[in-house]
């Protein structure tokens, strides 16, 4: 007997754990406590055939499996009567989506730059966008007079500080705290006093270094060339045409066949088929001597170039303000990721 009330308790747990709805309950409680057809009440009539001896202990087990079936079905008809379905909630009805927001696409582009570099074995370095007139300046060679240093060029702050130029201090807090070989980029916020179509206040730059014993300006060109290739398209050719910078011997600018029309001639590079990318270099002697090292045992190569103009490029957007008004309007035309 007490086996038959095992396997009859459950039973009735399973029916009551898959009881959908409230038709589902009454039929269950029909099926096991209805004074007439209800599988209890029959065996409680049986009772009096069991035994004499084990009646007593029948009748506590059948009458508290009884109680415990009556306080499930009540909880079970409580939860489904309270349920957001029995509220009228219809569960059928598609999700409301929250709002996804999606990197701005300077960000975008910045992933994609430092995920190049650090796949040919460069580091991230990061520095401070206000600076001394010292890792802005005199570490990187510029004369006292330099025009950059003019303050129609560059925005000067309380206490001698100043907004960052160009990303270089960076490199140069980095050539001051550590021994060759070094490789590493440095992409961040910089600032000048321009704006119009092609400038903007704030915009952003990437800049390399490697140093170490033997670098030469071909490392360079190979270097150029390969994140050319990655960023744009992989027949992009890279030239290089002299120049000067107070930081870099010999210093050069360096352009991309147009990566619209590659190289035939179109409005994008004044119908050139070249578009000026950045500036580059061999690290000058006096820049490696001002941080502590030795010009004589190692050499180093250093590049910069603008990452808004790489995104404006990527992207087709032709004014670089667009980038920083914030408007919606503008920023949903680059979903990304
Ligand atoms: C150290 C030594 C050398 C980085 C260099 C340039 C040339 C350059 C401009 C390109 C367009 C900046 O974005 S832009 O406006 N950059 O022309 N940058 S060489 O040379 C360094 C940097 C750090 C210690």
């Amino acid at each position: 007997m007490q086996d038959r009330l095992q396997s009859l308790r459950e039973r009735f747990d399973s029916e009551i754990s898959s009881a959908a709805d409230a038709a589902a309950l009454v039929r269950i409680r029909a099926g096991y406590l209805s004074r007439k057809g209800g599988v209890l009440s029959q065996l409680l009539r049986t009772l009096k055939e069991v035994d004499p001896a084990q009646r007593p202990a029948v009748g506590d087990s059948l009458n508290s499996l009884k109680r415990y079936m009556e306080e499930r079905l009540a909880l079970a008809e409580d939860s489904l009567a309270t349920s957001p379905v029995a509220q009228g909630l219809d569960v059928s009805l598609p999700g409301r989506m929250p709002p996804l927001g999606t990197a701005h696409p300077i960000n975008q582009v910045r992933r994609e730059i430092e995920e190049i570099f650090l796949e040919m074995g460069f580091s991230l370095a990061h520095g401070p966008e206000v600076e001394t007139d010292y890792f802005n300046f005199v570490a990187l060679n510029f004369p006292i007079d330099h025009p950059a240093r003019d303050t129609q060029d560059t925005f000067y702050l309380e206490g001698g500080l100043l907004l960052r130029t160009h990303t270089s201090p960076v490199q140069i807090r980095t050539l001051k705290a550590r021994k060759p070989p070094l490789k590493i980029i440095a992409l961040g916020k910089v600032y000048r006093r321009d704006s119009d179509v092609s400038h903007s206040p704030m915009f952003h730059q990437v800049e390399g270094l490697a140093v170490a014993e033997g670098i030469t300006f071909a490392d360079l060109k190979g270097t150029v060339l390969t994140f050319a290739r990655r960023i744009f398209r992989d027949d992009t050719q890279v030239r290089f045409r002299p120049s000067y910078f107070p930081f870099v011997e010999p210093g050069a600018e360096f352009d991309l066949s147009c990566v619209l029309c590659a190289g035939q001639g179109c409005a994008t590079c004044k119908r050139s088929g070249w578009l000026e990318m950045g500036g580059a270099g061999m690290v000058h002697p006096e820049v490696l001597r001002l941080s502590g090292h030795d010009p004589q045992s190692v050499s180093g190569f250093a590049f910069g170039l603008g990452v808004d103009r790489i995104a404006m490029l990527k992207f087709g957007i032709d004014d670089i303000r667009l980038l920083f008004e914030n408007d919606l309007r503008f920023l949903h035309q680059f979903p990304g990721s």
